[in-house]
């Protein structure tokens, strides 16, 4: 409407002026103005679907009868396989089961609005037709087909955005790209690869698919900032509209990525970002990696994002013919389905006015409205503390009933039926007398508070073994192996920030007891700055809170906190429910 406004406004100028019959050209839509509608509609969409999918799909997680350890697609990289013999899977890829309607469907299904897949991940492989590289899906394999045409064209009808995965600095294919030290000598020459693969393969990328919603790049770390910045040229050269993750390197994304499964600890809406997640603990299909969050979850973690501001990319890794595994299409149909109810209370809205407050309830906004996310379900009564704008109606948004409250002071108490009206995650709409929530001092979401509770599953759960226990709210299985090892982290962004003490709170056996654990203050992936170290007592099995002798210093560069025992696994069976933060004065 506006925009019709606008010419009729120009045609209308052009008319009184006289001076030509034509209408004016509209003025020129310039990149950064295209750039930022994209990331409009990138953040109201919320929600969307990755997909890794690539030869490492027939070893799915075993080379030569051997287990492999780590993250599927990186298969290669972990039992050193030789390019010519990885090469040999091509010849036996032949996904005759792909369906880009089943696949778009199941997405849909999941409630879920825009899409990413690889086109090439590090093993170097390209799954669509590519002219630059006779290492790809259709010119490789019996099949044949390229497969991302069929998908372009499915989320176009869908209206699923759609976007490409591209690896641009790891390539274990070629010489010159990074990472493979088993085939290639340690020179490299990034130039020789960066002209002669990437840059054609992201050209072919811009303009065979149609209109894409984004690029997705990865791990930089060998390309030099010019080289990125003409990556980054070529795209939005070819369409301004596509957006670009942070992950392309030096600083030249549109959007921020949150390492992987590692959401915010608190409301974060300096930069817009993106949290990129497993279903399991494998991007690429493992055939034997059954550890599936459940839909409780995810449903979960999804409110938490959008709450905090973020979106959330989650992942299936279809297997060798072209299926995505049943249970993920189980769990995502069953989130798809409280979406369907719920969905108004995620997609457009913005974060939650409120600071992050403990595991069992977010909020959510739109204008003149407030969406209550109760997590867990509080009984009869539920209190919402330090509203300072009137509560016009509330009522519940998967049903349409009101829900009685009274308001006063600045504290709105709810009375609730005794059981949830969702089992997952019961949602109470709020309309208020102001376009926005007026937030009284001390429970804005900037106000964070001295005491800051980091609760087991607001972490990343890095490692194979270790599990996040919902019944009983906290993280087990801190099994020492070889190699990585299991933690609990925790990514601040910015939202800490000065000198803390801190309590654990868990539980474990008496014959358990006895492990030293640890804290860890991280400014990167590779360091550890601070630590403070303990035995875990033995508590019966109750949960207990216990201060942790010492102090940490937290600054805005430090990017996570860390728990784990990592010496012996003794007490591979404490149960971590939360470390609280109490800051020092
Ligand atoms: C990368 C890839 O190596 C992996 O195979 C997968 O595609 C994933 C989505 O992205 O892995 C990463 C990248 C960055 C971090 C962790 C894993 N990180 O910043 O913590």
């Amino acid at each position: 409407m506006p925009t019709r406004c606008l010419i009729c406004v120009s045609i209308l100028a052009a008319v009184v002026a006289g001076s030509c019959s034509r209408p004016a050209p509209p003025p020129p839509v310039d990149e950064a103005t295209l750039t930022a509608q994209a990331l409009r509609r990138f953040d109201e969409n919320k929600f969307g679907m990755f997909i890794h999918w690539g030869l490492y799909a027939i070893p799915a997680g075993e080379w030569k009868g051997q287990y492999v350890r780590g993250i599927g697609e990186w298969i290669m990289f972990h039992a050193k396989i030789p390019v010519k013999e990885y090469e040999q899977l091509a010849a036996q890829f032949n996904p005759v089961k792909f369906n880009a309607e089943e696949w778009t469907q199941l997405a849909q299904d999941a409630g879920m609005r825009y899409l990413v897949i690889t086109a090439k991940h590090h093993d170097g492989f390209a799954m669509y037709h590519s002219k630059a590289s006779p290492y790809n899906i259709v010119d490789a394999t019996p099949y044949g087909k390229d497969p991302m045409v069929e998908l372009a064209a499915a989320c176009a009808r869908r209206g699923i955005g759609f976007g490409f995965y591209y690896s641009q600095d790891q390539d274990w294919h070629e010489p010159h790209g990074r990472g493979n030290t088993w085939d290639f000598p340690a020179e490299r020459n990034p130039q020789i690869y960066f002209q002669g693969k990437v840059l054609p393969q992201v050209q072919e990328l811009l303009t065979g698919y149609g209109p894409l919603a984004l690029i997705w790049f990865d791990t930089p770390g060998m390309l030099s900032e010019q080289q990125v910045t003409e990556l980054r040229r070529l795209v939005k050269r070819h369409q301004p509209s596509c957006l670009l993750n942070s992950r392309i390197g030096h600083g030249k994304g549109d959007y921020l990525q949150t390492s992987d499964n590692a959401i915010p600890i608190q409301v974060h809406t300096k930069v817009k970002w993106e949290v990129p997640a497993t279903l399991n603990d494998t991007w690429g299909y493992k055939k034997n990696d059954q550890n599936w969050k459940d839909p409780a979850d995810l449903i979960a973690k999804l409110t938490d994002i959008a709450a905090k501001g973020g979106n959330y990319l989650l992942n299936v890794g279809p297997d060798a013919e072209g299926v995505i595994p049943e249970p993920s299409q189980k769990i995502l149909r069953t989130v798809g389905r409280w979406l369907a109810a719920n969905g108004e209370a995620i997609f457009g809205t913005t974060a939650s006015p409120f600071y992050v407050d403990g595991i069992s309830w977010r909020v959510t906004a739109k204008p003149s409205r407030l969406y209550l996310h109760l997590l867990e379900w509080p009984g009869t009564k539920f209190r919402l503390a330090g509203l300072e704008t009137e509560v016009k109606q509330a009522h519940f948004l998967a049903n349409g009933l009101a829900v009685p409250f009274k308001q006063s002071g600045t504290a709105v108490d709810f009375e609730l039926p005794p059981k949830p009206v969702d089992p997952y995650n019961t949602v109470v709409v709020l309309t208020l007398a102001d376009p926005v929530a007026r937030v009284a001092a001390g429970y804005r979401a900037e106000d964070i508070p001295d005491r800051v509770e980091l609760w087991a599953w607001t972490a990343r759960l890095v490692g194979e073994e270790i599990r996040y226990d919902r019944a009983r709210r906290s993280a087990t299985r801190f099994v020492k192996v070889d190699s990585p090892g299991n933690e609990l982290r925790w990514y601040p962004y910015g939202a800490l920030g000065g000198e803390y003490q801190v309590e654990l709170t868990y539980a474990c056996e008496n014959h358990r007891a006895g492990s030293r654990f640890r804290i860890g203050v991280h400014p990167s992936n590779t360091e550890m700055t601070q630590s403070l170290t303990g035995q875990i007592e033995a508590t019966g099995g109750r949960f207990l809170t216990r201060r942790v002798p010492g102090a940490i210093t937290l600054g805005p560069d430090d990017l996570f906190i860390s728990f784990s025992l990592p010496e012996e696994d003794r007490s591979a069976d404490v149960r971590l429910q939360r470390l609280t933060l109490i800051r020092r004065k």
